[in-house]
């Protein structure tokens, strides 16, 4: 049986590292749920498992978990290097109801079991209950035979981004939401980010992309590429909504220095569209009660920035003819080292997050 552990990851000498640290896997969700994915899921499992396939093909392991009823299907859907095992979930979104792995560099690797409330709770939150994904991170971590801590905070993967290197990046409109955690101060919640993520200091965003679903996730709107650099998710456009908040995140991240004192050199990558649910992708969708609508014209909160660094390789979205080849280009220059490719997730997108929210890596001990 997993042991959980009493003390926290910085006492005990873990921290998380780096995405572009190397990966012994990757855990992904299988989609099914009809009032997040349209046509009864069918048109995003079969983007799951194009990304899932991207990220093993760079040689990555890749395990799917899936639950009983969808079994078969995705045995049958995805390649034979795929694992595919049985475990329930709510929706699939494995960054955010995932383990966050620690290591503590001499062979050990555990897991932190953060509180879930489906991005806010009864204040906001997208579905209820959501009770099966709180137990995801467990369980993964038993299979994993990787040790927990249970963290009192509510916090989704997605709202973090580490370099590795003493910093986490984060968003005041999520972590600060007074439906995740209305008891704590930002200074308890930067408290419980060090101990918990063997960090040292905290970067503050304002706001995330404009109409996130998940009250601005970091992974939506900027993240380290390594040390001392960040990718942000940009406009020119001075009308649209999402300027304004770049130019805020800009200004931020040019006055600040990281945990080892360093400035942060700032690589813009342009919005997507700006794109909307259609007609027919709404029609597809089932309205359930006590579950976020979706209507058509909603704003859809695409991003480059929710790319996944995988071993050997960026498994980024394409998104938008229109600048999909400038933000590959981008990336390809961001990354020499590795081969940036390309995965259509539009899909994804519509179930409201995209390619980074939708994997979680194992980091090699
Ligand atoms: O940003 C993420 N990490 C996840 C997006 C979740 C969307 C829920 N419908």
């Amino acid at each position: 049986m997993t042991t959980t552990y009493d003390a926290t990851p910085a006492a005990d000498g873990f921290h998380m590292p780096a995405e572009w640290a190397p990966h012994d896997g990757c855990w992904m969700l299988w989609p099914e749920r009809p009032d997040s994915w349209r046509m009864g899921a069918k048109p995003a499992q079969a983007e799951f498992a194009a990304v899932a396939t991207a990220i093993a093909a760079g040689g990555e392991d890749v395990t799917m978990a899936v639950s009983s009823r969808q079994y078969d299907n995705a045995r049958g859907v995805l390649p034979s290097e795929i694992r595919v095992v049985e475990l329930s979930s709510d929706d699939a979104w494995m960054r955010d109801v995932g383990p966050t792995f620690v290591v503590d560099g001499r062979g050990g690797r555990r897991g932190v079991d953060w509180a879930f409330n489906a991005w806010g709770g009864t204040e906001g939150g997208i579905y209820w209950p959501w009770k099966n994904d709180d137990e995801v991170a467990r369980k993964v971590l038993e299979i994993e035979r990787a040790g927990r801590y249970r963290a009192p905070l509510v916090l989704e993967g997605g709202s973090i981004h580490v370099d590795g290197e003493g910093t986490v990046l984060t968003t005041e409109e999520c972590l600060l939401n007074p439906n995740r955690n209305p008891s704590l101060t930002r200074e308890r919640i930067e408290a419980y980010l060090h101990a918990y993520l063997g960090t040292e200091k905290v970067l503050w965003l304002g706001p995330g992309t404009v109409n996130d679903e998940t009250d601005g996730h970091i992974d939506n709107i900027c993240c380290f590429v390594r040390p001392g650099v960040v990718a942000l998710h940009w406009t020119d456009d001075a009308s649209d909504p999402q300027h304004a908040i770049s130019v805020d995140a800009l200004t931020r991240l040019e006055a600040m220095t990281d945990a080892r004192g360093r400035a942060l050199e700032v690589h813009k990558l342009p919005m997507p569209g700006p794109l909307a649910l259609t007609e027919e992708e709404a029609a597809g969708i089932d309205g359930i009660a006590g579950a976020k609508s979706r209507l058509a014209g909603d704003r859809l909160a695409g991003s480059y920035v929710n790319y996944y660094i995988a071993n050997e390789r960026i498994v980024m979205p394409l998104l938008d003819e229109r600048t999909d080849d400038e933000a590959r280009e981008i990336l390809v220059a961001l990354y020499p080292e590795r081969e940036v490719v390309g995965v259509p997730t539009r899909e994804v997108l519509l179930g409201g997050g995209n390619i980074h929210c939708i994997t979680q890596q194992v980091p090699t001990a």
